[in-house]
């Protein structure tokens, strides 16, 4: 039986691959850190299929302390500080857990299990300022947040420990992905919930900022499958994992609001608030290579899954009024 340590485990994408590599026969070993209140929300129907370790990426003895425990033969760095925005009010906390935790797993693996296949979440906010379009593992970086800066960071140490020190390292530069587990906060969750809440009467309108950024948004339910994919091959590598679509925040708006008969300009305010210090206008992938070499291709479009989000976002604020969790309004 194959063994897997994944950081990020109650994260959307840690989530997701835990339940990939269950189906698959492995083992899953989940490191989730201390919080007062445990959040299992995205883990509920499995989480007692997970053997749970505690630990923290800003530690270095207990990353350690679970590769020990684990013996795991592939280790999924999925855990990160991941809110772009939250990264400059916050950019100390961003680069240690983001840029310097990828240094502590990785030397973790280094000291207790060299033999492990490792894979990091690196991300096409690391491409930030267009250069190039579209982004491929060519592309030069040029991030434009504290986030991005550290992804930066995070991919280049795992190529140097490839390199330096031999380890299966390797690292998918996944574009935006996107689902019913995905954080309220991020653009896509805080759309379909805002949808669902307008929809059924909670609130009038949806607090909005740069509606012009563009992106290449796609299912993790699909992503993940590629980070299982690039640790079955015989040599470590980088690849992108994108649609090859681009979209802006105003069609997705389109898109959300027309999936419940509603006019999305009815209800939504731009709000200064939400204007970041600096801007990412486009992200668009090439991820031919990974379509080559790993033979992985995207399912579900950009259409369906916004589909499926806004009704999962319909049911779950439609169970919390009858709960009487949401005060009916
Ligand atoms: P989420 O924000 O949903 O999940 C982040 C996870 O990291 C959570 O499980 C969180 O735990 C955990 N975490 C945070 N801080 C620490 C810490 N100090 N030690 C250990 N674990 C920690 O992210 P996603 O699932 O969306 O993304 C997964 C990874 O992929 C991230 O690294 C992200 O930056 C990267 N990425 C994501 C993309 C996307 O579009 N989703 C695109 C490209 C890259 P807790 O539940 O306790 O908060
Ligand atoms: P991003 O995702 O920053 O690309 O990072 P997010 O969904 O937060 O923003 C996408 C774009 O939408 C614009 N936007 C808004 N964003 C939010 N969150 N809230 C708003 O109200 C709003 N209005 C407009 C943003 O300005 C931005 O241009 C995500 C994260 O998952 C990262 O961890 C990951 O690495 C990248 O995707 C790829």
């Amino acid at each position: 039986m194959k063994k897997a340590l994944i950081t990020g485990v109650t994260g959307q994408d840690g989530s997701y691959l835990a339940e990939l590599l269950l189906q698959k026969g492995y083992k899953v070993y989940g490191l989730r850190r201390r919080t007062s209140t445990p959040n299992y929300e995205n883990v509920e129907a499995f989480k007692h299929e997970i053997e749970w370790i505690s630990g923290d990426l800003t530690d270095l003895s207990s990353l350690i302390e679970a590769i020990q425990v684990s013996k795991a033969d592939e280790v999924y760095n999925l855990g990160a500080q991941s809110f772009v925005e939250a990264s400059w009010p916050q950019p100390l906390l961003t680069g240690q857990i983001t840029a310097l935790g990828v240094t502590h797993i990785l030397e973790a693996v280094r000291i207790a299990r060299p033999q492990a296949k490792f894979y990091q979440a690196s991300s096409s906010e690391m491409f930030g300022k267009v250069v190039e379009t579209p982004q491929k593992e060519s592309t030069p970086f040029y991030p434009r947040s504290p986030y991005g800066v550290s992804k930066v960071y995070g991919h280049w140490i795992t190529v140097n420990y490839r390199e330096s020190f031999d380890l299966f390292a390797s690292s998918g530069i996944l574009f935006n992905h996107e689902s019913p587990r995905r954080g309220i906060e991020f653009v896509s969750r805080k759309v379909t919930d805002g949808v669902a809440r307008i929809k059924l009467g909670l609130q009038k309108e949806l607090r909005m900022g740069n509606l012009d950024a563009k992106r290449d948004w796609g299912f993790a339910g699909d992503f993940v499958k590629a980070m299982w994919l690039m640790l079955q091959q015989d040599t470590a590598d980088d690849y992108v994992i994108a649609t090859g679509e681009l979209h802006t925040v105003r069609e997705l708006l389109e898109t959300a609001f027309s999936h419940v008969d509603l006019n999305y300009e009815d209800h939504v305010v731009i709000d200064p608030k939400f204007i970041r210090p600096a801007e990412v206008d486009l992200l668009l992938g090439d991820c031919s290579k990974a379509q080559e070499k790993l033979g992985w291709r995207q399912e579900v479009s950009f259409q369906e899954m916004i589909r499926i989000m806004v009704e999962a976002d319909l049911q779950r604020v439609e169970w919390a009024m009858k709960s009487r969790l949401i005060p009916v309004v």
